[in-house]
């Protein structure tokens, strides 16, 4: 069977609220989901530093490392590991203005904190891996903030966060838009800029989700491809996109297949996995869908990635060595589109 481990974030089973509507299912307790998590085959939860524990801001440090030993337990109840957490630098009052790179020192400051916060939360956790989700570093309006002094300060505060503590390792999520307009950090090769320019580039790597890759008008495969060249995947999100909309984070496959199956072929292909990394889903459920069936976009995109990485198994690396020879990739592309729709 499937050689891959997956995680999911509880942020994954949601309401079904849109900028435009209410919620439309209920909400469910984070104990449900991690036991409903485990059943469906998902060894490890990604988590926001808040998803561990909620009421982050109103708590001191020793309570928040209190709190998040509850969750750690609750993991532990489940035979289930965390494998990042991530703070949520975008929620908050202090952070409209984006966090790392707000124009104001004192919101500057508090993303700091929660920063270090969630460094804390994964050491109760007992995982190294803190993800940046940079939501809010960019801009709405252009000039609105100076972009040298943003990319600087990015790199400041990941000095910071590394300095912090010696071990973790810090996964930049780049994505093009959306809160903002535009993103000082939106492609895995700005996140390979970026490491590259920190205190210890060992420590500072990426994780490549599909939808923002599509967003960014990039291949998803290539965009993981370029990451492990530097060694540097270190998490993935697999969901899909339709083009060039809002964030849609649907099931992973349900758009584009053969994009699909080239990010499953590209992990496959270089030992994705074989460091402990995790395939990380990031999908939502439709908003039509009804609560008794609410976690199905996630069984559904284990599944396809089951099945793809099957394909991946069945694929004839001796005939696309002939066509490449014969330089016949018309002959290699029919290849492939009956290896996705031939049984
Ligand atoms: C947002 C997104 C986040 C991150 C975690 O687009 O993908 O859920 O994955 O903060
Ligand atoms: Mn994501």
């Amino acid at each position: 069977m499937a050689g891959f481990k997956f995680s999911v974030g509880p942020w994954n089973v949601h309401e079904g609220a849109d900028a435009f509507g209410p919620e439309v299912r209920s909400p469910i307790p984070l104990e449900e989901k991690l036991e409903k998590f485990s059943k469906i085959g998902f060894s490890a939860v990604q988590f926001h530093d808040d998803d561990a524990v909620p009421d982050i801001n109103r708590l001191g440090d020793e309570e928040i490392k209190e709190s998040a030993a509850q969750i750690k337990k609750m993991l532990e109840k489940y035979g289930m590991s965390a494998e990042f957490v991530a703070p949520r630098l975008w929620m908050d009052p202090h952070t409209i203005d984006g966090g790392f790179t707000s124009n104001s020192k004192e919101d500057r400051e508090f993303a700091l904190w929660r920063a270090y916060r969630t460094i804390d939360i994964a050491n109760v956790l007992g995982c190294d891996k803190i993800v940046l989700w940079l939501a809010r570093e960019g801009t709405l309006c252009f000039e609105a903030k100076d972009p040298v002094e943003s990319a600087n300060r990015l790199k400041e505060a990941i000095n910071s966060m590394l300095d912090y503590d010696s071990n973790i390792k810090i996964l930049i999520e780049p994505k093009p838009n959306e809160p903002i307009d535009r993103s000082f950090c939106p492609t895995m090769g700005h996140v390979m800029g970026i490491a590259s320019a920190t205190m210890d580039p060992s420590r500072v790597g990426g994780l490549l989700e599909s939808a923002h890759a599509v967003l960014a008008g990039l291949d998803p495969a290539y965009e993981m491809a370029f990451a492990l060249s530097f060694g540097k995947l270190w998490g993935v999100h697999l969901n899909d996109q339709n083009g060039l909309r809002y964030d849609q984070d649907k099931a992973f496959g349900s758009e584009n297949l053969r994009q699909a199956f080239n990010q499953i072929k590209v992990l496959v292909e270089n030992g994705y996995g074989k460091s402990g990394e995790y395939i990380g889903l990031d999908v939502k459920a439709m908003r039509t869908q009804k609560q008794e069936d609410c976690y199905r976009h996630l069984s559904n995109s284990i599944e396809v990635a089951r099945m793809l990485e099957e394909k991946v198994k069945k694929f004839d690396y001796d005939f696309q060595k002939e066509c490449i020879e014969e330089r016949n990739y018309e002959k290699l592309e029919m290849y492939v589109m009956e290896l996705l729709l031939k049984g």
